[in-house]
């Protein structure tokens, strides 16, 4: 009896060893295959700025961005804090938030002709105020991005002036590349100083060379080849990354209305130079379902790009000169929009009546005729205003 006791103790003892050896690689396999299911499944759900040492706020602003791309997005507006369209710097003011009673979540400003150490920007915006206006909107939880129409480096024209060869010239080698930094130089300074109260600092969604397949600016389609406004991009970047040490910037490329997947990738300089992907759209005409068509196509195409890439999206620039619509925000916009995931839409300037007499203006101000409906806009589900934004807690 002992003897067979004996062997069957060992038996098991066999059999338990032969399990274990199965089982320990298995249950190894098992711990690894696991541990590479939630990498993979992190690193789809973060993204990761292309700046390695981006500030924690700037990090998180991205993340929040994504996260709130999934339920609406954010509205913004030009100039928001400067001026409207009967009125200028008035202290609190904002034509949005005459119209619904909430600022804007995000706030777009210009850069322009700081480049050329003028006190104030091509639209006359003075560039202490600016600073004072993004340190508030960044304090009440809302978001900054920035865009610069600087003057051509190589004529000493506005940004308007196409001469050819302009682009070349700002590269490593080229005749105006040293000019360049210092006007690079010059960015720099004006970002470092923009910090919130706790001396940390500001992020910004920095947009350059934006409209780039239009042929109205020197860094248009027309006047560089896809290579030169590829390294000029990815120049710009380093530069102020790298040499400057800006790690509070997210990089939105973007063109301007596109026909293809292809047209929006001529000029793109690759993944690891750009953070937002997005494009500028202008409605010209009467043509609303020509508006919603194209949007929901260029959006259909950017979504893709953005699954593929692990980018966020935005509609970077739009409008509706003079609003001929009083229902354009409801009728035309949000259908346009639709179901699409972006993070969020920044409508351009209220620049009102110029000297000419002309008037300029994309989003309702107090007492306009489609200021109903643009409250209507501002009570859909997926509008996210001040209120909505501060809530998110983006920089978190
Ligand atoms: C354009 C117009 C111009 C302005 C420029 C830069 O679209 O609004 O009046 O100077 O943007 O902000």
């Amino acid at each position: 009896m002992l003897a067979v006791k004996k062997i069957t103790i060992s038996q098991t003892t066999v059999i338990v060893a032969e399990i274990k050896s199965v089982v320990t690689p298995l249950k190894y396999f098992f711990f690894f295959i696991l541990f590479i299911l939630l990498a993979a499944f992190l690193t789809a759900q973060s993204l990761i700025p292309i700046d390695k040492k981006a500030s924690s706020e700037t990090v998180n602003l991205y993340n929040n961005l994504k996260k709130i791309s999934e339920k609406g997005f954010l509205f913004g507006h030009q100039d928001d804090l400067a001026y409207g369209v009967n009125w200028k710097y008035e202290p609190g003011r904002s034509d949005i938030k005459d119209v619904t009673g909430e600022y804007p979540a995000i706030y777009g400003w210009e850069l322009g002709h700081l480049e050329v150490d003028s006190a104030q920007n091509l639209d006359n915006v003075p560039f202490d105020k600016m600073k004072v206006f993004i340190r508030e909107g960044y304090e009440r939880g809302g978001v900054i991005t920035i865009s610069w129409h600087f003057n051509n480096p190589l004529t000493g024209k506005s940004a308007w002036d196409p001469a050819p060869g302009t682009v070349s010239s700002i590269l490593p080698g080229g005749s105006r590349h040293d000019l360049y930094k210092t006007w690079l130089d010059k960015l720099a300074l004006f970002l470092l100083d923009l910090k919130g109260k706790k001396g940390e600092f500001i992020p910004v969604i920095f947009r350059p060379f934006h409209e780039l397949n239009g042929n109205w600016f020197w860094w248009g389609k027309a006047h560089c080849k896809p290579d030169e406004l590829k390294q000029i991009y990815q120049f710009t970047v380093a530069y102020l990354r790298d040499s400057k040490n800006i790690h509070h910037l997210l990089y939105a490329f973007n063109t301007d209305r596109f026909a293809s997947r292809d047209e929006y990738l001529e000029r793109y300089p690759g993944d690891d130079w750009v953070d937002v992907i997005g494009f500028d759209i202008y409605q010209r005409g009467k043509d609303n379902e020509g508006f919603i068509t194209e949007v929901d196509k260029s959006l259909t195409i950017l979504e893709e790009l953005g699954r593929e890439k692990n980018k966020i999206i935005a509609l970077t620039e739009f409008g509706y000169g003079e609003l001929p619509d009083s229902m354009w925000w409801t009728g035309t916009l949000l259908k346009a929009i639709g179901d699409h995931k972006l993070a969020y839409i920044l409508g351009w300037r209220n620049a009102g009546r110029s000297p000419s007499g002309k008037y300029e203006y994309y989003v309702p101000y107090k007492g306009h005729a489609s200021s109903e409906d643009f409250v209507k806009f501002y009570n859909a589900g997926n509008t996210y205003f001040q209120k909505d934004v501060a809530r998110e807690k983006v920089y978190r």
